[in-house]
């Protein structure tokens, strides 16, 4: 029996309760923070060196020198060529629909001309390389590799470099397989903290990047947290979630699955349920029961289920809705006949699956938008992962003659009340040229 919590939007402490269990923190352990802050500084003054006794140590290997950390690009073209048939199709396909849906995000330079021949405008480059984590052990997903090396490649990333440990000395098939898809130019098999330290400050073998993306553990998340600044990162993503909406009409074990395959991924996710038909969540309480004994990660289900997950009863739909954007979900799937007027409603959610079809599954794989999303409600102030998390603007300001004439009157005037002398004195240069021009 794997009873999960009930909630009502008439009892009085409904939003209370429902503000604890949305509540999570990744607790910032002081003991982590110091060991990662020495790993950090250690592979700084000691590069490849360090980064070789780390990965000895924590991933129990015996290398003798830094050049084997890399893994070879005959390794991935191995992997590629072993993998079982329809696992590569499936890749492939799931790599082509991906790269497909984020080409529609690639943004362009942008300028326009004033009367007097000024222009301004924007100009749109990639970032020169980036270092994409990938956790070895039981959370490699092949599929986490294609959603954070695509939107890099298809925004112009010159240089893209993979890091996976090899705990053992083991790595992951298809995690090497789909990097060799994603067209990844560089793999190294070492991860932890000191993977993190080696892409932000550089190694003997290892090339500093722009950027950092990717999940990791506690120690990965506290490395990347503490080198945001000398590089760039893209989020500290917290456990999974998902959301569904329904109004009861759905095969109630399709939606029992649904909430299965988020709490699945480990014992912090959260799947929530948001009904306005009371008997239909009895009867995914039921399915889950029943399907709950059919699934090979039972514990880790029941677990995330059993402490953060939840059935809610609503009024009706647009009450759903109030909730869901309330949570501000990674997944908020709506499971209605009419999604695409319930969708209206919603204003904060990482990916939004429209109609009992979508299972967020598909999203997870091959759909095409980015699995990368932002949770614990940062979806009020942040986006999927991205072309536009690897592409940066530069503005762009050409003064013509004229231009400069006009703008230099404005800039003086302002320079001399910020009682910046040399600023105004520059811009009074190009006045002056520009009034002796005239009077010749
Ligand atoms: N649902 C995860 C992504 C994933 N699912 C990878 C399966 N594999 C992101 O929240
Ligand atoms: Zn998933």
């Amino acid at each position: 029996m794997l009873s999960i919590r009930r909630l009502n939007t008439n009892d009085s402490q409904f939003w209370t309760d429902l503000k604890a269990l949305l509540a999570w923190e990744s607790v910032a352990d002081e003991q982590i923070t110091q060991t990662v802050r020495d790993i950090i500084r250690d592979v700084r003054n000691r590069g490849d060196n360090a980064l070789l006794d780390y990965t000895n140590r924590f991933d129990r290997r015996t290398l003798q020198n830094s050049d084997e950390l890399r893994v070879p690009d005959t390794r991935l073209q191995q992997s590629l060529a072993t993998l079982e048939k329809n696992q590569r199709k499936a890749l492939e396909k799931a790599a082509e629909r991906v790269r497909a849906y984020h080409q529609r995000q690639l943004q362009d330079s942008w300028h326009y001309t004033e009367p007097d021949g000024t222009i301004l405008g924007q100009q749109i480059t990639p970032l020169d390389r980036v270092g994409i984590y990938v956790p070895g052990g039981k959370a490699a997903y092949p599929s986490s590799v294609l959603m954070n090396a695509l939107p890099a490649k298809v925004a112009g990333v010159k240089e893209i470099i993979m890091v996976v440990p090899a705990p053992d000395n083991i790595l992951n098939n298809m995690v090497l397989a789909a990097a060799a898809i994603a067209g990844v130019d560089k793999v190294y098999s070492v991860g932890g903290a000191q993977a993190v330290a080696a892409l932000a400050y550089g190694t003997e073998k290892i090339a500093k990047v722009d950027k950092i993306v990717g999940p990791g553990n506690i120690y990965v998340a506290t490395a990347k947290s503490m080198v945001f600044g000398a590089v760039g990162i893209d989020m500290i993503a917290g456990p999974s979630e998902i959301l569904v909406v329904c109004d009861g009409q759905t095969d109630p074990d399709w939606i029992a699955m649904d909430l299965f395959s988020q709490a699945e991924h480990d014992e912090q996710a959260q799947s929530i349920l948001v009904s306005p038909d009371a008997e239909f969540l009895e009867a995914v309480q039921n399915s889950i029961n029943v399907l709950v004994e059919q699934m090979p990660r039972a514990t880790i289900i029941s677990t995330s289920m059993q402490n953060r997950g939840a059935l809610i009863h609503v009024k009706d739909l647009n009450e759903a809705a109030e909730v869901a954007n309330f949570i501000a979900p990674e997944h908020l799937e709506l499971s209605v006949a009419e999604p695409q007027e319930l969708v209206k409603k919603i204003r904060h959610a990482g990916a939004i699956f429209m109609g009992r079809y979508t299972a967020e599954a598909l999203g997870d794989y091959c759909a095409g938008p980015n699995h990368v999303l932002p949770t614990s409600g940062t979806a009020r102030f942040s986006s999927p992962l991205g072309v536009y998390d690897f592409q940066k603007r530069s503005s762009i300001i050409f003064c013509s003659e004229e231009g400069a004439h006009q703008l230099g009157q404005i800039a003086t005037t302002l320079a001399q009340g910020e009682g910046l002398a040399a600023h105004a004195r520059s811009a009074e240069y190009r006045i002056l040229q520009n009034m002796l021009e005239g009077k010749k």
